[in-house]
């Protein structure tokens, strides 16, 4: 009680460890400085004043699936609550929208190309120094749950503990706050928690959401099977909302008010011009930070960051020296409200998944356009959307194209899912689902030559040198909509 006092009405002494031993609690920051000057304690206020960081990662969640970015027919009540508490992010990006490269960007505040991590199921090269040991240099406990790495790479990244992250292990959730609850440790923490919802395969039935009553996309086809699986991620949506709600209490009650807690999304969801794509529903995702007495609650920004940025920001909140040798810079003067402005550009990368997929990309966003580059318009995209045997995908893409067979519109959204122009550019002011390719359009010649420029001057300052990683799929091939052979043994994620 005293420590939720100080934090409330005392601001020099508010930011408190809810864990430190209750002496200090007691004393405040103050004290337990005077104290540790007549002791051998290396304590310093910076010591004292450092905040827990949790992270909250939700899988292939698509922003605007959110009443918080505004959706009328899925309800994610425990986002709205963060977004009440804290400050909102409009426009925050993922670095590549497949889970391992996503998550390795994330983990060593590099893009795919310089930590090795570019087409999915890839890791960062083992001599790159990943976000744990950047935090417990600052002397925390870091600590991930469930789906934080790409599943299993999880040690590999030297975090002090990690359980549960194996495909689908959805217990990590109820384990991450049980261990949190039994933690006696007084360090700082850092806990990392990541579900595997609303990443399929979604439930079996809509838990609530019906077929008739969800909202089809502009960019996809109406139809029944649509509609149903469609009402099936709004379950898988529902899931995760109610585990972040779950975390977000448990640290609250845990960790106390000297927290800061941040939740997004690793990409935008398994639907055909969302994950795999540099599309806005591929890489723009969800963001939202709390952090009382420090951000100022029901509060949105405009402000571009990446998520190389977020390794950066997390050592800077917790008192260290910025990595400067990383792609990622923090934007933690957004957060304390300093600045309204972070990145002018986001640069964005897809290289690939195994055999499903293989389209390599790169994108540049500035705040209102996106040129987006195929690197090998010549290839045939595919994905699990249509390739899978799952009925995650091949069950509505199948009603897509029987509906093309007579329907126009579906007609175009299936040929514009295959092949695409080498390269594409949107006013995204007025054209926010990229729908009408304005790369061959004489007023938009020079700035279309100054985003193609800027891309070429990105990917040579990267390194990166566009590879395809695998065999690639071609529109004259007769096996072109033939899934891979799936290895013995192995379930497919
Ligand atoms: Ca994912």
């Amino acid at each position: 009680m005293l420590t939720f006092l100080c934090a409330m009405q005392c601001p020099r002494i508010r930011r408190v460890p809810a864990r430190l031993p209750a002496l200090w609690r007691a004393i405040g920051v103050r004290g337990a400085v005077a104290l540790a000057a007549f002791t051998m304690a290396p304590l310093t206020a910076a010591d004292v004043a450092r905040p827990n960081l949790v992270v909250f990662v939700t899988d292939d969640h698509s922003r605007l699936d959110s009443t918080v970015y505004g959706s009328t027919d899925v309800k994610t009540p425990n986002m709205e609550r963060l977004a009440k508490a804290g400050l909102v992010f409009d426009r925050a990006f993922v670095a590549s929208p497949s889970c391992a490269p996503s998550r390795g960007a994330m983990l060593t505040g590099l893009m795919p190309a310089r930590n090795g991590a570019e087409p999915n199921h890839s890791k960062p090269r083992a001599e790159i120094r990943k976000l744990p040991a950047y935090l417990q240099a600052q002397g925390y406990e870091v600590v991930a749950f469930g789906k934080v790495s790409h599943y299993q790479h999880t040690v590999d990244y030297g975090f002090d503990h990690f359980a549960h992250d194996t495909f689908h292990d959805d217990v990590a959730v109820s384990a991450a706050i049980a261990w949190l609850k039994a933690r006696r440790s007084a360090k700082p923490l850092a806990l990392f928690v990541g579900t595997n919802w609303p990443h399929v395969p979604w439930p079996q039935t809509g838990e609530g959401y019906t077929a008739d009553a969800v909202r089809v996309p502009v960019n996809h086809v109406d139809t029944a099977v649509t509609r149903e699986m469609r009402a099936r991620y709004y379950a898988a949506i529902g899931r995760m909302d109610t585990e972040l709600g779950e975390v977000y209490d448990a640290a609250n009650a845990v960790l106390g008010l000297n927290t800061f807690f941040l939740t997004t999304s690793d990409h935008g969801a398994q639907w055909p011009f969302g994950k795999w794509t540099l599309y806005e529903n591929g890489i723009r995702t969800p963001m939202i930070a709390v952090w009382p007495g420090h951000l100022k609650a029901g509060t949105r920004t405009d402000a571009m960051v990446s998520w190389i940025d977020l390794l950066p920001t997390l050592v800077d909140l917790a008192g260290g020296p910025a990595p400067r040798e990383i792609d990622g810079r923090s934007f933690a003067g957004v957060l304390r409200g300093e600045t309204t402005q972070h990145r002018d550009r986001i640069f964005t990368t897809h290289s690939g998944d195994g055999r499903y997929n293989i389209y390599p990309s790169r994108s540049v966003r500035t705040t209102d356009w996106k040129y987006i580059r195929n690197l090998h318009p010549e290839y045939y995209f595919t994905t699990h959307v249509d390739l899978a045997r799952s009925d995650d995908g091949a069950a509505y893409f199948r009603s897509w194209e029987q509906k093309a067979k007579t329907d126009p519109h579906a007609a175009a959204v299936v040929a514009r899912y295959h092949q695409r122009a080498a390269e594409e550019l949107y006013d995204l002011r007025v054209d926010p689902f990229e729908l009408k390719n304005l790369a061959a359009e004489p007023p938009q010649a020079a700035r279309l030559a100054m985003l193609r420029g800027e891309v070429d001057a990105w990917m040579k300052a990267q390194g990166d040198e566009g590879k395809t990683f695998n065999v690639p799929r071609l529109p004259t091939d007769a096996d072109r909509d033939r899934p891979p052979a799936a290895p013995a043994g192995k379930k497919k994620k």
